[in-house]
């Protein structure tokens, strides 16, 4: 039986417009999230967050507590450039991210930089945001900016979070307008987003050549509801637009042909310029980032059905949600087989087993999971989380994480989401997956205390025994 690497990368991680707060402070300018409305009239801004730019060192020392090795955050663009491509970056901005850098190193704890986590610049967006194609050259810019200030010390990277969320749920996400959220226009934007990472990543390997540069993509394994062939094409399907679209873009600098069948079925083909595949192709990030939280189930959908473009469980009770239906293509159901949370995701480690093959069989590359977790209604009871829940979830994720590597797979690393509370992107702070409580509520600050969860001593046990607690 293999074991994880003896310098396996225990990791937790965040993103900054989720925790940080101090949205208007020290410079930052506006992100896309600061200007968005919730989702939900109930639920919180990211205005004050976990209040962790103010809290940082209290953090980190946390962090040191539980033992991690390596911390996943984010750099909210807007502190270091307030408009997105200033002539000069705000110089608070740069110091925020060079301290928060010294005192992980100083815990000896490796620190993972997301450049771009959902927060683009306001002004930036304002002068049309990805569809813009001089996007790749100003996220080029911001990305060598922060090579130049942390490449010293930072080693692994990754260019964009999640862009198949961005483009998949466009308006929730705050890339596009309602207005202006046609297919064709979001896979416009997909195909300048993808250049402008290529060229991040081009550079990342050029300016720190030790560099692990990659991508974060939200992965989901994709079942058949049964054997009918009809179904194991449907998953096939979607497999291909929800996975295989970005990874070939981004790890063989190609279009997936049956995501590009699917582009051309909906009228949504990018316009491709003389080098932009080349440019694709010259990229080589050099390791893959995986954030899986839940699989999904998918059906046939017949030419004579009606499109829904589904919707996120944003109520928090189990069985609310609305599934996606795309005529000819796809039909997302329940998995019979799986419990859900209650916002409606399947908690299904076997689903992470596979995704960690499928991915490693395809592109031969090192993975990292950089995101997995359990977002649950948590209680503070005579000062105490008791998050059994949670140790449960991530101990089978663990665990398939573990099998996986003895199928073959290298994975080099593995972050809890989150290290600690913060604001869940379409939930607030109902829904916690930290495993540190910040003592909040949706529209109360309290006293933002923090305190550790059951959890965080499970994780700090697993951390100490390389994962075979
Ligand atoms: C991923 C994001 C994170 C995070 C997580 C949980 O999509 O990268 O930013 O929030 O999912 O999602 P949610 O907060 O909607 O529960």
């Amino acid at each position: 039986m293999k074991r994880f690497k003896k310098n396996f990368l225990w990791g937790a991680a965040t993103s900054a417009y989720q925790v940080e707060g101090a949205w208007n402070e020290d410079g930052k300018g506006l992100s896309v999230q600061d200007v968005l409305a919730p989702p939900n009239d109930t639920i919180c801004d990211f205005k004050v967050a976990s209040d962790h730019y103010h809290r940082w060192k209290e953090d980190v020392a946390l962090m040191a507590e539980m033992g991690l090795k390596a911390y996943r955050f984010s750099i909210s663009w807007s502190r270091i450039f307030p408009n997105g491509d200033d002539e000069k970056p705000n110089e608070k901005g740069l110091q925020f991210y060079d301290q928060l850098i010294n005192e992980l190193l100083k815990y000896k704890i490796e620190p993972i930089v997301t450049l771009y986590h959902f927060d683009l610049p306001f002004a930036l967006q304002e002068r049309g945001g990805w569809l813009n194609r001089d996007m790749i050259d100003i996220f080029d810019r911001y990305a060598r900016t922060c090579y130049a200030a942390y490449g010293d010390r930072v080693k692994y990277w990754i260019t964009i979070n999640e862009q198949n969320n961005l483009i998949m749920h466009a308006i929730r996400f705050g890339t596009l307008k309602k207005e202006e959220a046609s297919y064709k226009n979001r896979y416009e934007m997909n195909h300048i987003m993808c250049l402008a990472q290529a060229k991040a990543t081009k550079s990342c390997r050029e300016m720190i050549p030790n560099a692990k540069v990659g991508l974060a993509l939200s992965y989901r394994t994709a079942y058949p509801a049964s054997c009918k062939p009809e179904d194991v094409l449907a998953a096939e399907n979607y497999r291909a637009m929800r996975n295989w679209l970005y990874l070939d873009l981004a790890y063989r600098g190609e279009y997936n042909p049956i995501a590009w069948a699917y582009l051309e079925a909906h009228d949504a083909t990018p316009t491709i310029l003389e080098g932009d595949m080349d440019m694709l192709k010259s990229a080589k990030p050099n390791f893959i980032g995986i954030n899986y939280y839940r699989s999904t189930t998918w059906t046939a959908c017949h030419e004579n059905e009606k499109f829904v473009e589904g919707t996120i469980n944003l109520k928090g009770r189990k069985g609310e949600s609305i599934y996606q239906a795309d005529p000819g293509w796809f039909k997302e159901t329940r998995n019979p087989y799986l419990d859900v949370t209650d916002w409606d995701w399947a908690i299904d480690p076997i689903g992470l087993r596979l995704a960690l093959r499928e991915v490693y069989d395809r592109y031969r590359l090192p993975i990292m999971i950089t995101e997995n977790g359990l977002g649950a209604y948590d209680s503070l009871v005579n000062g105490k989380v008791e998050d059994d829940y949670r140790i449960e979830y991530l101990r089978k994720h663990i665990h398939a994480c573990l099998q996986a590597v003895n199928d073959g797979v290298d994975l080099i690393g593995y972050c809890v989401w989150s290290a600690i509370d913060l604001v869940s992107v379409n939930n607030g702070f109902s829904k916690r997956y930290g495993l540190i409580y910040v003592n909040r509520d949706e529209h109360d600050l309290k006293d933002l205390k923090r305190i550790p969860k059951k959890s965080f001593y499970w994780y700090r046990d697993v951390i100490q025994s390389n994962g075979s607690n």
